[in-house]
């Protein structure tokens, strides 16, 4: 067995098997899988992430996989990060991935990696970021996360990436005007897929009025793109391209790693305390005792929750 300090020059080395091997490591949140990560951090952060978001079905991962060919003819590398959220369908979901991308995954120069979030409330699996700071690390010139959309996820996902893209697709009944003000926090670039659909003109509309309506200097850019036939995809790549300048100013860049590392020191702090008052077993029989309390309403969830945590 080699050891993490093995793996990790292995995987600076350009191994993919050991980057494999971390990536499981990470993913298991294992002792070892920290200890990669605390090596690897110093040697990434010079990738370019992008977060791919949008509704179930909304096209993402055939985008994706129109996305990776366009990067590779452009003689860059990349990753993937493909999250699934856990359901009976998620084998095979994942199976139609890689079916749709078994052409890249023959091509050494991308690395596909599917993860399923295992009823992680957010949705986006915690060791998502851990997985692309190995990606980053490993010399991938783009890392893309693939993830369904859905409230806290598109956050997470924006968190953690330099570009976020938010698919729409016409008649999905995507409600434009239930989810401006969460589209326009996060979306770096909006695009509309599935533009062989009717309609996609009529949702790029309807996009463009929210975007002229929102406040600050830079406009959203908005993209029409079809996946499954390529129709839009070197204007999209194109548009990440831009989107990377744009943020590498460095007034940009410093308020955006500084709200990412703060976010994600934060996002770990809790995850930590919370396991940490929820999974110790002392504490199972004080819980147990407390939520009969609080159930019979002898005693008030604060002063319960106060009880626990001391
Ligand atoms: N008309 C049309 N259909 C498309 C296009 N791209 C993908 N589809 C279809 O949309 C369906 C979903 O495609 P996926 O790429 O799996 O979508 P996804 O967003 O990754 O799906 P999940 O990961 O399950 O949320 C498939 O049946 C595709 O054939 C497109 O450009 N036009
Ligand atoms: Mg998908």
């Amino acid at each position: 067995m080699p050891t993490v300090e093995e793996l990790v020059a292995r995987l600076l080395a350009g191994n993919r098997r050991a980057l494999g091997r971390i990536l499981t490591l990470i993913e298991s949140d294992t002792p070892e899988g920290r200890r990669a990560l605390a090596l690897l951090y110093p040697k990434a952060g010079r990738a370019h992430t992008v977060g791919l978001t949008g509704s179930a079905g909304s096209g993402k991962s055939t985008l994706t996989g129109a996305i990776a060919r366009e990067i590779r003819r452009r003689g860059k590398s990349m990753g993937i990060v493909a999250i699934d959220p856990t359901s009976p369908f998620s084998q095979g979901a994942l199976l139609g991935d890689r079916i749709r991308m078994q052409d890249l995954t023959s091509d050494p120069q991308v690395f596909l990696r599917s993860m399923a979030t295992r009823g992680n409330l957010g949705g986006l699996a915690p060791a998502t970021a851990g997985i692309v700071t190995a990606l980053d690390a490993f010399g991938k010139d783009i890392v893309l996360v693939e993830t369904v959309g859905a409230g806290q996820d598109e956050v997470e996902v924006a968190m953690m990436a330099d570009t976020t893209v938010v698919v729409l697709t016409p008649g999905s009944g995507d409600d434009v005007q239930a989810m401006k003000a969460g589209i326009m926090e996060i979306a770096d670039l909006l695009v509309v897929n599935k533009c062989d659909l009717p309609n996609a003109d009529l949702l790029a509309r309807q996009l463009a009025s929210i975007v002229d309506a929102a406040p600050g200097d830079r406009k959203t850019p908005i993209l029409r793109t079809a996946g499954a036939i390529n129709e839009g995809i070197e204007a999209l790549v194109d548009a990440l391209e831009e989107h990377r300048e744009y943020i590498t100013q460095a007034d940009v860049q410093e308020v955006h790693r500084r709200a990412r590392a703060r976010h994600q020191v934060l996002a770990l702090a809790r995850q930590r305390l919370i396991d940490r008052v929820v999974s110790d077993h002392a504490t199972d029989a004080k819980l147990a005792e407390l939520v009969e309390q609080v159930a019979a309403h002898q005693l008030d969830p604060h002063t319960a929750a106060d009880m626990l945590i001391a």
